[in-house]
């Protein structure tokens, strides 16, 4: 009797979480903006749930103010650990010359108090952004083309694709669009930039609300290299879109049983139940 309460005690510690393991999960990594162009957003989770009183602080810092500047901190608590908030990118100004596309990282600090403090300098990967050049090229942007989610069942994303700033073509412009992803459905299969729409057109992305519980997926928009007579515009490939399709399905609850007791779900109902009935349930609470 007393050796199997001492081997479920272990069975049920050996399940939880290493506490030096805790992370904040970053979502996505990787961002790419233009010059003077629209915001793009990262989502920051905990991954377990803090301690009674502590607060979760997840700090973010851009190592190149010029090129791109974060929004404020985030916090945390036990009661909204694991809801997503967003840490906001805004691109540099462009009007510092032809400088190329610039590549820089914004750091996630992991602080906290209160509690037992138990996410103090945990984990949470870097985001590497990287800001394009604008300035003096002929160049397509793609608006936002990371950083950006549609939901099953939401609203869609409108995603522009202009040329310039700084260099209007002297034709017609059509990017060819598409998508392997059984994700995310598109309005249309090209865009034309014309003199007629200021060399600006745009698309959206739709999640497709779908009824399996399949998680929050990456998905990938191929924007192919452009067709035009100017030649400074055609063959230029602007960069693909990437977002995340967010799930609006969850799972229905878990029987009382092996919700009670996780360290013998694995074993079935009926073994849990022939285990219980042959010990005696009083007995195990002695
Ligand atoms: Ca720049
Ligand atoms: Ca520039
Ligand atoms: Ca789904
Ligand atoms: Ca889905």
């Amino acid at each position: 009797m007393r050796a199997l309460k001492l081997g479920l005690g272990i069975a049920m510690c050996s399940a939880l979480p290493a506490h030096a393991l805790v992370q904040a999960i970053v979502t996505p990594t990787t961002l790419t903006t233009f010059e003077g162009g629209t915001t793009v957003q990262y989502a920051v989770t905990l991954d377990d749930s803090p301690s009674v009183g502590e607060t979760v602080t997840v700090t973010p810092s851009s190592t190149d103010v010029t090129e791109g500047t974060v929004s404020a901190a985030l916090t945390f608590t036990a009661a909204d650990f694991d809801v997503p908030k967003y840490v906001t990118v805004t691109p540099g100004a462009s009007g510092d010359g032809n400088d190329g596309d610039v590549s820089y990282t914004v750091t996630n600090i992991v602080t906290a108090t209160g509690g037992t403090a138990s996410y103090n300098g945990a984990s949470a990967n870097s985001v590497s952004v990287t800001n394009q050049n604008v300035d003096g090229v002929a160049t397509l942007t793609v608006s936002p083309s990371s950083g950006f989610r549609v939901i099953e069942g939401g609203a869609a994303q409108t995603i522009t694709v202009s040329a310039g700033p700084d260099v209007t073509p002297t034709n017609d412009v059509t990017v060819n669009l598409s998508t392997v992803s059984g994700e995310v459905a598109l309005s249309a299969a090209s865009v034309t930039l014309t003199a007629g729409n200021g060399y600006s057109a745009t698309f959206t992305i739709t999640a497709n609300d779908d009824a399996a519980v399949d998680g929050d997926l990456s998905f990938t928009v191929v924007t192919a290299a452009a067709d035009s007579v100017d030649p400074a515009f055609d063959g230029f490939d602007p960069v693909d879109v990437v977002g995340i399709a967010e799930d609006d399905d969850t799972l229905p609850p878990p029987p009382v049983n092996a919700q009670s007791i996780p360290a013998l779900g694995g074993l079935g109902l009926a073994a849990l139940g022939l285990l219980l009935g042959g010990l005696g349930v009083t007995r195990l609470r002695k």
